[in-house]
């Protein structure tokens, strides 16, 4: 058994995870072993989907020792531990990911190929777990990456959902329809349930006061939180961390009583009740059902998350010193979503552990980080305190007594009265959780220098002028390992073969050794070459899958992120209808036209109509533009249906132009833009989120930025009339006159009338405002695009400068700013 020749421990120079005198021959044994034992089948019998779990299984146990060995140095407790509370985690596939950074990579695909295998097509059967909604969730699954490539000892916790993010289908019109993910059908090997570790979490009820005069909490019911964990393996760092999601079960799964009465469906009631708190990903919240659901989740992952927590550390022990809590684990509360994890904690130190409530706040404050993602209002998450006293009435009390302690801390710090009153964490029948994690942990951040501005700014600033030493930046980040060397090896082996190793990959300001190739025209040449290479796979795959054809020779435009008004889809898609409307009146010459395919990846909420409609426009749009022979196919449009990380990992690589045109102030970082920075695509955008730094970095002469500043956005809003651009501008009146008149609605002027209605009227993002520099910057763009050697310098320039933009970086400021002072011990 090749794991037996390897003991735990033998770690080579590099720190691979997997001892790099495994051989080939050995590998094709396990896994020859592992069809016959997992997949009941032989090699000559097995398909593409035994052997991906077969590979997948084999990996697995490779990573095991150091996996075990990681948790053990993690318990130890010679560093501080991070635990990453996240509702989402939007991880993509992990095989690939998993053989990278076994370290052994070479070794599994010869052995899968002389098996008679094509790596890919084994790794292209695996669905996606997608847990996450968008660029937070993304952001979560890059960090715990980082995390285990860093060696810093954490678990990262979540909600395994049994139904991710819904698989986006269109109908005949071009509609978003919504099917369920059930990414699970098959099973999935790379999780395991771990019953030892298993958790009750209690849910309503009453509370009642002891005779000893404490406060005591009666939950109605009790659920089963059974954690499924995931292995996270580092690049190169010798250690594999855990990613562990809860999973909801009734504690009485069956009445066996009502059974036996035929009653069947009544026997299984508590059962499903139960499971549908982690049965999908944010359910829809319009209703009250549904927002109540979504608290369930909240409180659900947050309190087994502690629990597990405190029975790692303090195992067997009924009376912890939970003074040194903060000492052993840091908890980061990744959005709103989390932050009842606060209420939980102080009530298990005061009704479970005996502390008082100073001792208790004090530890509570050590313990818990608050990253902010935001600056929409809306986004800032407030619960009913009606809803939360019927769920969680010792939370709500708790809460108060928190809202009472912080508004006397204030009035100490020397606020005024109506700021205390704005600052209220509990007031009007509302609980602000934002406020509740601003006051009652350490340090408040912001995911991009501006975001971070703003937040002290507009959204946090009462808090941010009484306590300003609370607030500090993170910029974002990514990991280069699944958003480089996986999703594009050809620019990876380029890097590698110029930069004379692979170091750039968990060093990535190495990256800037290009620079000095930025004029040299075979580096150039061969830098174009990858990024042609890429756009011919990228429209291989999209003939195969969605039956469309592009030109790998046009300029690919690309726009994926959610959809949602303030990152302007409906700006971009009116650019594309004026060049079309240009282009079919003869104002602008098709023949010297520079062909563009723009290509569009977005998902809608469920019930937020305006961004489906925009959805729909966009596949219409699509389907008159790429119809029109008159435009001899040189501008097309294509929707990629369903986007998800597994689709971004083909489209990044292949893209010129990257799109990250919101409203200035209103994207808190993005990071799509990263990783389109790395890649060698040119963004065009506003000064907005990451892209202020981005920009910075890449250099202004290679970022094409247009568009109002925040300043602009304040001085115009109050008195914004968007009329008013529409009547003067012909481009922009032409097109959205166009959506008017049915023109991609086979005639129907009702269609879109909300859509065009809303801009004209309202346009609360201000595309209007920004439409003008919008298309003059285009015409920049398409014709720096002509010249193709300048062009790739712009994007050597992007990738050589951006290596700041990795996650490695984002944790490395975590540890620094938020989680420790001082220098991280190392694990070794
Ligand atoms: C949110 C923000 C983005 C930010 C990410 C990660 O993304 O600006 O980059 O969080 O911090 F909007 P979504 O989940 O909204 O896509």
């Amino acid at each position: 058994d090749a794991l037996e020749t390897h003991p735990p421990g033998s770690v080579s120079q590099k720190e691979h995870i997997v001892s790099d005198e495994i051989t080939r021959e050995q590998l094709k044994d396990e896994i020859i072993a592992a069809l016959r034992h997992s997949r009941g089948v032989s090699l000559a019998e097995a398909n593409n989907e035994d052997m991906y779990v077969a590979v997948s299984t084999v990996v697995r146990n490779l990573l095991a020792d150091k996996w075990i060995e990681t948790r053990e140095d993690t318990l130890k407790g010679n560093t501080k531990a991070v635990g990453y509370l996240s509702a989402e985690y939007l991880l993509g596939t992990q095989l690939p990911n998993a053989i990278l950074n076994s370290g052994v990579p070479q070794k599994v695909e010869a052995a899968v190929k002389e098996l008679g295998f094509d790596l890919n097509a084994v790794e292209d059967v695996e669905v996606e777990p997608g847990l996450g909604n968008g660029g937070l969730g993304r952001l979560a699954a890059c960090f715990i990456d980082s995390l285990a490539t860093k060696a810093v000892p954490a678990i990262g916790y979540g909600i395994r959902y049994t139904y991710g993010i819904f698989r986006q289908e269109f109908d005949k019109d071009g509609n978003q329809v919504e099917r369920p993910d059930y990414w699970l059908y098959k099973g999935s090997p790379w999780e395991q349930a771990n019953y030892r570790r298993e958790q009750r979490v209690g849910m309503g009820g009453v509370v009642v006061t002891t005779k000893d005069g404490k406060r005591e909490w009666k939950p109605a019911w009790q659920f089963r939180a059974i954690p499924y964990d995931y292995m996270v393996p580092g690049y190169e760092s010798g250690r594999v961390g855990t990613l562990r999601l809860w999973s909801a079960k009734a504690v009485d799964e069956f009445d066996l009583l009502t059974f036996n009465r035929s009653q069947y469906e009544d026997a299984v009631k508590g059962q499903t009740w139960a499971e549908s708190i982690t049965k999908v990903l944010y359910p829809e919240d319009s209703t009250y059902v549904g927002k109540q659901l979504r608290l369930e989740q909240q409180y659900f992952f947050s309190a087994a998350s502690l629990a597990d927590a405190i029975s790692l550390f303090y195992p067997g022990e009924e009376h912890p010193d939970m003074t040194t809590f903060p000492d052993k684990i840091t908890f980061q509360l990744n959005d709103t979503h989390p932050v009842i994890a606060i209420a939980e904690l102080m009530r298990l130190l005061i009704d479970k552990y005996g502390y008082d409530w100073d001792t208790a706040f004090s530890i509570t404050q050590r313990t818990f980080n608050y990253t902010c993602h935001t600056l929409l209002p809306e986004a800032l998450e407030v619960w009913d305190a009606k809803l939360m006293g019927e769920l969680l009435p010792r939370h709500l009390e708790i809460i108060e007594q928190i809202s009472d302690w912080a508004a006397h801390d204030q009035a100490k710090h020397g606020a005024s009265p109506e700021a205390i009153e704005r600052m209220r964490i509990y007031s009007n029948g509302r609980v602000r959780m934002a406020y509740l994690a601003t006051m009652a942990g350490s340090h408040v951040n912001g995911v991009a220098e501006l975001h971070s501005q703003l937040l002290k700014d507009i959204t946090l600033k009462d808090f941010a002028d009484l306590y300003p030493s609370k607030f500090t930046n993170v910029t974002n980040g990514v990991t280069p390992r699944r958003f480089m060397r996986l999703a594009n090896p050809r620019l990876s082996e380029l890097v590698t073969k110029t930069l004379g190793s692979e170091e750039w990959l968990n060093d990535l300001e190495q990256l800037k050794g290009l620079e000095k190739y930025a004029d040299d025209p075979q580096f150039l040449k061969k830098f174009a070459e990858v990024k042609h290479q890429n756009k011919v796979d990228f429209a291989d795959w999209l003939k195969r899958t969605q039956g469309v054809e592009i030109d790998p020779n046009s300029m690919f435009d690309t726009m994926i992120k959610r959809l949602h008004e303030y990152k302007r889809q409906s700006m971009k898609l009116l650019q594309v209808i004026a060049l079309y409307n240009q282009l079919k009146s003869g104002q602008r010459d098709i023949n010297t036209f520079q062909a563009r395919t723009v290509i569009f990846g977005a998902k809608a909420a469920p019930g937020y109509a305006m961004a489906k409609l925009t959805i729909r426009l966009i596949n219409n749009v699509a389907r008159v533009v790429n119809n029109d022979p008159a435009l001899q196919g040189k501008l097309r449009v294509v929707f990629i249906e369903n986007y998800n990380v597994t689709s971004a990992q083909r489209i990044i690589p292949a893209t010129d132009l990257d799109e990250q045109i919101s409203l200035a102030g209103k994207e808190a970082s993005g990071t799509s833009n990263m990783k389109f920075a790395i890649n060698g695509a040119v963004t065009v955008g506003t000064l907005d989120g990451a892209n202020v730094e981005i920009r910075e970095r890449v250099g202004a002469e290679n970022f094409f930025l247009f568009g109002m500043k925040v300043e602009d956005v304040e001085k115009l809003d109050g008195n914004y009339n968007p009329r008013s651009y529409y009547e003067s501008d012909p481009d922009l009146k032409g097109a959205i006159d166009a959506i008017a008149s049915g023109m991609f609605s086979y005639g129907d002027p009702n269609t879109y009338k909300e859509f065009t209605e809303n801009l004209i009227n309202k346009d609360p993002f201000m595309a209007l405002a920004d439409f003008r520099e919008y298309m003059d910057i285009q015409d920049k763009i398409e014709a720096a695009y002509q010249d193709k050697q300048a062009w790739t310098r712009m994007g050597v320039l992007n990738t050589a400068n951006s290596g700041f933009f990795t996650s490695d970086r984002s944790i490395q400021d975590y540890l620094d700013r938020v989680w420790m002072t001082g220098s991280l011990p190392q694990h070794k």
